[in-house]
């Protein structure tokens, strides 16, 4: 089980805590006051360590359901494994928050049990079932994958889930499915930025059937052994870790075979910039931003190559001949 460190206070990230210069100026501050390590703690890391306690205790009650599973030694990854509580701070839930380090402490009133999921549209077998239900027909593995935002953020996480196959399987799509559309929860009530009817809620995304059939695509039910946390999109998400972030949508609540392409949230809102494939590509550029470099939460200022199809390339390149 992953082995909670606390960061010292040197150690916390800066977009957790303070602007990066700021940051920076304390570190110069005390530097020059010639402060030694043990010292500058006691000074400057309170309150991030505040912060850190109490991510800590929102996160307990779902670390306490751990969730029974094999490991898929077929998926590792060589780069160290985020920590859990950095990747528990630092999340994209357009639902709760634009920011991403505020959205744990959102998504309180958020209940993700009990939850139906309905898998419908072009199948033989249409279903509607509750989570737990589906977990205990399913398969639970853990794969570490690496998982790249298009923002150029990554991380490591080892995520506990089936692959999509297995479910598409029970319900068998008809010869006409061409795609799969998945759907976010709507409950404006609890997701606040759901009343911002500028945005096209609710979240949708799409892959293509083969895509959605391939091995590296997982229904994700579970983290660091435990079921997921609401803010890393409870009770059930995907996860396509050859595709920019935006694509592995999160809380879904219906899963549709279609012969039409899904339009997708992001692609929605800034056509120009989010497209329906996204597949990782240090080659292809967002329009305001190079996506030849990544760095990996929390430190930002170490930055690694990006690799193509987010170094997953034997499993799908064949998909885009
Ligand atoms: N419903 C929904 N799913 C979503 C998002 C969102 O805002 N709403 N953000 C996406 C983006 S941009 C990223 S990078 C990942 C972040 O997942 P994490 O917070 O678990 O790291 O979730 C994706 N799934
Ligand atoms: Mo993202």
């Amino acid at each position: 089980m992953a082995n909670i460190k606390i960061p010292k206070g040197w150690e916390i990230p800066e977009n957790r805590v303070t602007p990066e210069s700021v940051y920076i100026n304390r570190r110069k501050f005390i530097k020059d006051l010639g402060i030694a390590g043990a010292g500058a703690i006691s000074l400057f890391g309170s309150t991030a360590c505040a912060q850190d306690s109490k991510a800590e205790k929102q996160l307990k009650p779902y670390r306490d359901q751990k969730l029974e599973h094999k490991k898929n030694e077929a998926f590792t990854v060589a780069r160290p494994q985020t920590e859990e509580i950095i990747a528990a701070t630092y999340n994209n839930f357009y639902e709760f928050s634009s920011g991403k380090t505020n959205v744990w402490k959102l998504v309180e009133r958020f209940k993700t049990r009990p939850w139906e999921v309905e898998i419908s549209g072009l199948v033989e077998n249409p279903m509607k079932i509750d989570i737990d239900d589906l977990i205990k027909q399913m398969p639970l593995e853990e794969r570490i994958y690496r998982f790249r935002c298009v923002e150029t953020w990554a991380m490591v996480v080892p995520w506990l889930g089936f692959p999509m196959k297995v479910l598409l399987d029970k319900v068998q799509p008809k010869d006409e499915a061409k795609y799969v559309r998945m759907t976010t929860f709507m409950d404006p009530d609890v997701a606040f930025q759901q009343n911002n009817n500028r945005l096209p809620w609710p979240y949708v995304e799409g892959l293509t059937l083969a895509e959605a059939m391939n091995d590296l695509t997982l229904l994700v039910v579970g983290v660091y052994g435990h079921i997921l946390p609401p803010q890393h999109g409870a009770p059930i998400r995907l996860i396509v870790p050859w595709k920019y972030g935006f694509k592995s949508i999160k809380s879904i609540v219906s899963i549709e075979l279609t012969d039409k392409k899904p339009r997708n949230f992001w692609n929605v809102i800034l056509p120009r910039e989010y497209g329906f494939e996204a597949n990782v590509n240090p080659n292809v550029p967002h329009p305001r931003w190079s996506q030849a470099k990544e760095w990996l939460i929390p430190r930002r200022d170490v930055s690694y190559p990006t690799r193509i199809y987010n170094g997953y390339g034997e499993f799908v390149a064949h998909l885009y001949k």
